[in-house]
């Protein structure tokens, strides 16, 4: 038997389980995207504000297209072990929020259906940067049209993705799929709901056998969907809610309620995720597998900090930048987290221009140097070749994989063409930076040190400068 239901009861002590009624008939919030990521964060705050005794917070989970990992949780009534582990020791805890589920590929009817019942008060996303699509504002408007025309009160549609002003490019899509002549419906958007902005943070990788086996051993029962993540989280949202007395309630579960969410973000993005990105592609090419191999590199580490502090912070509004960066070194070398490099090189072309640009044209602006950044380029230059330096192949896992390697191909006949013509594309870089002489010179300088002596070597000699 599988974690469930029925094996609640059986689980032993140490492992923490909902002690409250879960009730599939009435959750409160459709969640939108069902991956690690919400499985370990929001989940768990809602799993928190149910256990207070507000019934409000049961979840509606919609996988966006994945059927295995719905019929998953579903065989397990929607219950998974997490293991929060770092330094401070190890936990395991099952959240008991998901109550309900559908997949939003081959059961969109139910999906809006479920943003129109009565009981639902949010819809939560955690749908990744390339999950942004018209598509998508065509399903949930379909939901909130279905609300206003059935008289319905308006609800709280929070994005929870890693890009910057979320709640601004979800409200603008779900207002570019109405039909300009529907005032009456555009106007109850506007009065009725609310699109907050937010920044979430914790890191939690994508599940993993080994995992699964811990949790065998923890749980006493096999649970095919159990999770591994870190002690930390952060989830700051923008005081804007449907239900104004929403804020307290989420602030009771420690969530940082405020009206300025965009230095939150912005830091994190830039420091946090754009750390992240730069490490991720330095470990698939070196052959170190986890973000604790790449930071465990001092050479590595040392390139992280300075990234941070030398070119990122300065153009972050957040003062206390010298804690944040200590704090995200330390996280980076926990070790039960064996966070592939290769699962956060995903995406990389949707994941860069949030996490690099920025604070590149920051210092360009300030005619300060900008050297760990365009070494960083260069590293993802070397990343589209699709082989690491030891020669073994890698899958390049992203929506513009095709014209990436592409461009990619002629590295090594032509390699300033070809960093030429990926610097060259607005869709990751911006306007600006494709314009700009002493950033492309950079770039392809480092690329060129690449090339010869590998990263390892140029990530040392720019460290030790
Ligand atoms: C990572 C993030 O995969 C990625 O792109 O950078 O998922 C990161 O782990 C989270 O944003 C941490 O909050």
């Amino acid at each position: 038997m599988s974690l469930s239901s029925l094996a609640l009861s059986t689980l032993p002590p140490h492992v923490g389980i909902p002690r409250y009624a879960r009730n599939a008939d009435a959750p409160g919030v459709v969640h939108l995207g069902l991956g690690a990521f919400h499985r370990a964060h929001q989940a768990m705050v809602f799993d928190q504000l149910l256990a207070n005794g507000d019934m409000r917070w049961g979840i509606h989970g919609v996988g966006m297209t994945r059927p295995d990992l719905v019929n998953q949780l579903s065989a397990q009534d929607g219950l998974y072990a997490v293991r929060v582990a770092d330094g401070t020791g190890v936990k395991w805890q099952v959240p008991g929020a998901l109550w309900r589920m559908n997949v939003a590929a081959t059961e969109r009817d139910a999906v809006v259906q479920a943003m129109a019942a009565p009981s639902t008060r949010w819809v939560t996303l955690t749908v990744t940067e390339k999950g942004y699509t018209p598509a998508l504002g065509q399903l949930l408007l379909d939901g909130l049209r279905l609300r206003q025309q059935a008289g319905l009160p308006g609800i709280t549609i929070a994005s929870c993705d890693n890009l910057q002003g979320n709640g601004h490019k979800l409200q603008a899509l779900v207002k570019a799929a109405a039909n300009a002549q529907d005032t009456a419906l555009l106007q109850w958007l506007d009065t009725h709901c609310a699109f907050p902005c937010s920044m979430v943070d914790r890191i939690v990788p994508a599940a993993t056998p080994e995992v699964m086996a811990a949790a065998k051993e923890a749980l006493g029962v096999p649970d095919h969907c159990a999770l591994s993540t870190e002690g930390f989280w952060e989830w700051v949202i923008e005081d804007r809610f449907a239900d104004p007395t929403d804020a307290a309630l989420l602030q009771s579960a420690g969530v940082r309620v405020t009206g300025d969410v965009h230095s939150y973000e912005e830091a994190k993005l830039r420091m946090l995720n754009g750390s992240h990105t730069a490490m991720a592609l330095m470990g698939a090419i070196t052959g170190r597998p986890f973000i604790a191999s790449c930071i465990g590199a001092p050479h590595i580490r040392e390139f992280v900090f300075r990234l941070m502090g030398r070119e990122v912070a300065p153009h972050l509004s957040r003062s206390d930048w010298a804690d944040y960066r200590d704090a995200l070194i330390a996280r980076f070398g926990n070790p039960y987290l064996k966070h592939s490099v290769h699962q956060i090189a995903t995406d990389s072309s949707q994941k860069i221009p949030q996490r690099w640009p920025p604070s590149v044209l920051g210092q360009i602006a300030q005619g300060a140097s900008f050297e760990h950044h365009a070494l960083a380029a260069a590293v993802f230059v070397r990343y589209t070749l699709a082989v690491d330096e030891n020669g073994q192949a890698y899958a390049l896992n992203d929506p513009q994989a095709e014209s990436l390697m592409a461009l990619g191909a002629a590295q090594r006949t032509e390699p300033e063409a070809c960093v030429r013509a990926l610097l060259a594309r607005e869709d990751l870089w911006g306007s600006a930076l494709p314009q700009h002489t002493g950033w492309i010179a950079r770039v392809i300088h480092w690329h060129q040190h690449i090339l010869q002596h590998g990263v390892d070597h140029a990530v040392q000699q720019l460290t030790e400068a």
